[in-house]
């Protein structure tokens, strides 16, 4: 099905090398398109290429966390452990690469700046920070969801004489901390995963804590042979499943209230889900902590006894059970995050009640004391969603911004589409279920649907595909009633962008669930793929 009629043009460019990219270009591939990869980084595997800060692991279970395409594959990738580690999963994504041979078509260290939509011609120009230029008929921007950093300078971080390390850009060969004395910025998912580990080899940690986070335990632990087995058996059920439930995971989707089932039953539950670990089923243990604040608090209360238990000191414990709901801001999951807290070389230093005025030559200055430090780690976090594609900032038709767009509001129909760029697809983009659910599940629904809009304009002769402004527009609202419904409106986290100054506050996944969203996309398509106009050549912005 190749396209392509000029020389030197693309069918595709995929920007990013990451899950959802080398699973693009396969795709592309396999339907005979011509496609280019562009990744900044020198090798592929995007979030886990850089994230390789100590403790790195993902939350969802290895078994789910994977590709479903491919059945040797995901028979024969042997897991180790029940969560991965950050190398494990970059091994697996340069497996795959290997595996379907996508090296020979993504160009590394190929950084985009800019992209634009040249509407005469129907094609895009991408421009990567070498000067080159690379032209398509189709962008398909899988750029991930937490790959743009949060740009966070700190009064005096010029000054400071020692070493700032963020964990989205960890130094490959890694940081021996023996002896130093370290500061961490940051206690999200990144700063509870670092700390402990850490904490182990320094001779100081101080944790500097604005906002406490709700955690619970990994429990990690080995797969098993006999487990491993069993899961491969029924792979194919367990991956259809996924793409029924809330968070793509094979967890049943919760039926039971909080309120249905007496206080006891209620914490047996909730300490059965807990212990069992991970944060998938503790938040499906019920079906109303994320839509009703008063399941919520119950769910809440639950978690600071688990916090007070875990830390002894009552204290000490106060000043690290959070005050917003549980999942509005990210339910983190952790390895012995807070017995390190109880550790003598570690010490919590609350913002809240000492801000953070800065760094000094030679440490970090609240409004009580200097610390001296060898490291500063900075886990600050991401901008979230919209950030990477904020940083290309695309223009579409009239060289309109996307940019533009999205700082009034991240508008788009299914986050896979936005009205005005026209041929420009956002794998797990904003309004679309993407880091509320498990990635790869939400990575293969859109290179999948891509791909039949894609073949869909391909039987009608058409180069042109956009979605429509009303489409947009009714998607945008449904999403945002949707959010409206839940608790994540009750809090500031990166969810809603109000973790980066002056972003739009719009709660940024799309809350329906994996599956509610599946038969969206399923019925969408059958629809004629309702809400998408394809055109034969580059015409005026669609009807309305
Ligand atoms: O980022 P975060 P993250 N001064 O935004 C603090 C995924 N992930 O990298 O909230 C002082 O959650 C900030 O404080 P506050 C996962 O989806 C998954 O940890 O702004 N502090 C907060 O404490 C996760 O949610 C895994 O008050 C400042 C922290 O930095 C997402 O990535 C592992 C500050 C940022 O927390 C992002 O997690 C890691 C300032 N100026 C990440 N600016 C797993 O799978 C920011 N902070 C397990």
């Amino acid at each position: 099905m190749t396209e392509n009629t000029a020389p030197g043009r693309h069918d595709v460019i995929i920007i990013g090398a990451g899950a959802a990219g080398l699973y693009m270009l396969h795709t592309c591939r396999r339907m005979g398109l011509d496609a280019v990869v562009l990744e900044r980084g020198d090798g592929v595997g995007g979030t886990w290429y850089w994230n390789r800060y100590p403790g790195a692991r993902c939350d969802v279970e290895s078994l789910d966390y994977s590709y479903s395409f491919d059945e040797d594959l995901q028979r024969e990738w042997r897991w180790a452990e029940k969560y991965a580690t950050q190398p494990e999963i970059l091994a697996y994504l340069e497996h795959v690469a290997d595996r379907f041979d996508l090296r020979r078509d993504i160009r590394l260290g190929a950084d985009v700046v800019a992209a634009d939509f040249d509407e005469a011609d129907g094609a895009w120009r991408v421009r990567t920070t070498d000067g080159r230029e690379t032209t398509a008929t189709w962008v398909v921007a899988a750029t991930g969801v937490l790959s743009a950093p949060k740009r966070t300078r700190f009064p005096g971080q010029d000054d400071f004489t020692g070493t700032v390390l963020n964990s989205a850009r960890w130094p490959a060969g890694g940081h021996d901390f023996t002896g130093k004395r370290v500061a961490v910025i940051g206690t999200g998912s990144t700063g509870i995963q670092i700390t402990p580990l850490v904490a182990q080899d320094a001779a100081k940690v101080f944790v500097l804590q604005r906002t406490p986070s709700f955690s619970v335990p990994a429990h990690n632990r080995t797969l098993t042979d006999e487990e491993f087995t069993a899961a491969v058996a029924r792979y194919p059920e367990r991956r259809r499943a996924a793409r029924t439930t809330l968070l793509g995971v094979d967890t049943r989707n919760p039926d039971v209230s909080t309120f249905d089932v007496s206080e006891e039953e209620v914490q047996a539950a909730y300490r059965k889900t807990f212990d069992y670990g991970g944060p998938m089923k503790l938040l499906t243990t019920f079906n109303d902590p994320i839509v009703d604040k008063r399941a919520n608090d119950v769910v809440a209360a639950f978690l600071a006894d688990r916090i007070r238990e875990r830390v002894g000191d009552p204290g000490l414990a106060e000043r690290l059970i959070p005050d917003h709901p549980v999942g509005a801001r990210r339910l983190c999951v952790d390895t012995d995050y807070y017995e390190t807290l109880t550790r003598d070389n570690v010490e919590l230093v609350d913002l809240r009640e000492t801000p953070l005025l800065g760094f000094t030559p030679t440490g970090v200055r609240t409004s009580a004391a200097d610390h001296d430090v060898d490291v500063i780690v900075l886990a600050t976090g991401f901008d979230a969603i919209t950030g990477p594609l904020r940083g290309i900032d695309p223009h579409g038709r009239g060289g309109a911004s996307l940019r533009g767009k999205w700082d009034a509001y991240p508008a788009s129909y299914l986050g896979l589409m936005v009205a005005g760029f026209p041929n420009l697809f956002t794998v797990t983009g904003p309004l679309s279920p993407s880091v509320n659910s498990n990635m790869f599940v939400a990575i293969e629904q859109h290179v999948e649907f891509i791909a039949k809009l894609l073949a869909h304009a391909a039987e009608r002769g058409h180069t042109v595909i956009e979605a429509t402004p009303e489409a947009e527009e009714r998607w945008t609202a449904h999403a945002a009633e949707v959010a409206a419904g839940t608790v994540f409106p009750l809090a500031d986290s990166w969810y809603n962008g109000a973790n980066i100054a002056g972003k739009a506050g719009a709660v940024l996944p799309y809350l329906g669930g994996i599956g509610g969203y599946q038969a969206r996309l399923d019925e969408i398509a059958a629809d004629g793929f309702r809400g998408f106009e394809t055109a034969g050549r580059p015409a005026a912005a669609p009807s309305a």
